[in-house]
């Protein structure tokens, strides 16, 4: 490829042909093979100027296309005037290599092209050493591929897409020094997920906490702003959001949790990259109750569903009580979509995070999560424990109240996860005339209500 000079490269004029190789076993999107690559290319700020397509049985060793294929593909890139080709497969930097070779073109793959989206968009210092740390472990090898045979390729940093972002001053370098950067990132990272880790342990001791999950535009941080009136950035772009933020969310009755919302998943998320975001994934995926949102008006919404279950049991995330929300209700094609979903899910909660419909329902239901199973009783609380008293006053309904000198006893309606709270807390008082512990075993018998298994953050991940 000796006539491309950098100049050629600049990321506005980025123009790219888009291929896709069907294998047997690869996500089959009824209709239209390149909807998500497409949507991802424009992300990066790229044009789509041109698609191939070719089915396979398996992938060709050297080059992944056939060998016809690649001709046609060197064709397609010449007539299009394209500066970029973009594989929705992942490929071996020796394929990188090989088809470079002949097509005289920047050749990237998917989880590139994710990681350029990635580097673009990061920024706190956090996301911008994840990305860099996964740049580092995944690009930099198809990056020297390339330019050791774009050897007249002089001075500065690659541009690009492939190439972008806080690690572009590295990527010129030589190997050892890359294995020494990384090595600091990395205890860099380490440091800053050991202090995650702590603040995530304390966070649920504190409070009740919820996390949205979902795959990317899936409208976490729509909802999220609903919720939370926290600002957090929405936008029709895939991985809007990156970092985490975390709001208080008014549940009604005096009670709240701690909301949270991150990065959103997608099929195939590049190995590296999951492992580098690991801590600001954390900081969502162990809250006490997840809400799993499916944007259900997309025509793959039963794929995306399957890889968010299937990443968060892959990332350790698999203990934690899961509410299903149905999204963007609003912009389904056919109403019966809905009654599909709610036929195959009777559990999930229709809403729309864009028109604020059916967040009273959702906030009822995780309600009874943060409380669990309410009962009727009796508490007698001595006075001057007064901040027992305020509490089930603010917090449970109260349905009598009766004071003599030294003690009130208080009727009310409480969940048991409230009474947790209030011994935690080291409340003293009786129920129906009971040491606490005593009327409790018999209010929420243990076999009724299974306490969560609770494996210790660091031993999940640290490991
Ligand atoms: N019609 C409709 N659009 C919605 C709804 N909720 C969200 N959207 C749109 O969907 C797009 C993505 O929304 P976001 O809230 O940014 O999605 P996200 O899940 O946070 O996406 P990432 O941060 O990329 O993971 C935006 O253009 C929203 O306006 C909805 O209920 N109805
Ligand atoms: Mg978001």
């Amino acid at each position: 490829m000796s006539q491309v000079t950098r100049e050629e490269l600049k990321v506005a004029a980025e123009r790219a042909v888009l291929v896709h190789v069907r294998l047997p076993d690869s996500y089959d999107e009824e209709g239209d093979p390149f909807r998500e690559l497409r949507a991802l290319t424009a992300t990066a700020g790229a044009e789509v100027v041109g698609e191939l397509i070719q089915k396979r049985r398996k992938p060709r060793g050297r080059t992944y296309l056939g060998k016809g294929k690649v001709e046609e593909l060197a064709q397609l890139a010449k007539a299009t005037g394209a500066t970029l080709v973009i594989f929705d497969n992942d490929l071996s930097p020796a394929q990188v290599r090989s088809l470079e070779e002949v097509v005289e073109r920047k050749i990237i793959d998917r989880s590139e092209l994710i990681l350029d989206i990635f580097a673009n968009r990061a920024t706190t210092h956090a996301a911008k050493l994840q990305v860099e740390i996964a740049q580092l472990e995944y690009t930099f090898p198809r990056l020297r591929a390339m330019w050791d045979h774009l050897g007249q390729v002089v001075g500065g940093a690659p541009v690009g897409i492939g190439t972008r972002g806080p690690g572009e001053q590295q990527l010129e370098i030589d190997r050892r020094i890359v294995q020494r950067r990384l090595s600091q990132l990395k205890r860099e990272l380490n440091e800053i997920q050991a202090r995650r880790t702590r603040a995530v342990e304390q966070r649920n001791l504190d409070h009740f906490t919820v996390g949205l999950v979902g795959y990317t535009n899936a409208g976490k941080s729509t909802l999220f702003n609903r919720l939370t009136e926290g600002g957090a950035f929405a936008h029709g772009k895939l991985f809007a959001t990156l970092g985490t933020r975390i709001e208080r969310w008014e549940l009604g009755g005096g009670n709240a949790a701690m909301l949270s919302d991150t990065v959103g998943f997608i099929r195939d998320l590049p190995h590296h990259l999951v492992a580098s975001f690991r801590s600001t994934l954390e900081e969502t995926i162990f809250a006490q109750l997840l809400i799993l949102v499916v944007d259900i008006s997309d025509p793959a919404a039963a794929m995306q569903l399957e890889t968010v279950e299937a990443t968060l049991d892959e990332i350790g995330a698999s203990d934690q009580p899961r509410l299903l929300v149905f999204n963007k209700v609003d912009q389904l094609a056919d109403s019966n979509d809905l009654l599909v979903w709610l036929n195959r899910h009777p559990d999930g909660l229709p809403i729309s995070a864009a028109r604020g419909e059916g967040l009273e329902e959702l906030t009822e239901a995780v309600r009874t999560h943060a409380l669990g199973p309410i009962r009727e009783v009796t508490f007698a609380v001595p006075l001057r424990e007064g901040e027992t008293v305020d509490y089930l006053e603010k917090r449970a309904s109260v349905l009598e109240r009766d004071y003599d000198a030294t003690t009130v006893k208080l009727r009310v309606r409480i969940g048991q996860r409230q009474v947790d709270q209030l011994l935690t807390r080291g409340g003293r008082f009786t129920i129906d005339g009971r040491p606490p512990r005593e009327a409790m075993a018999e209010l929420w018998p243990p076999a009724a209500t299974p306490p969560p298994r609770r494996v210790p953050l660091h031993e999940r991940f640290h490991s």
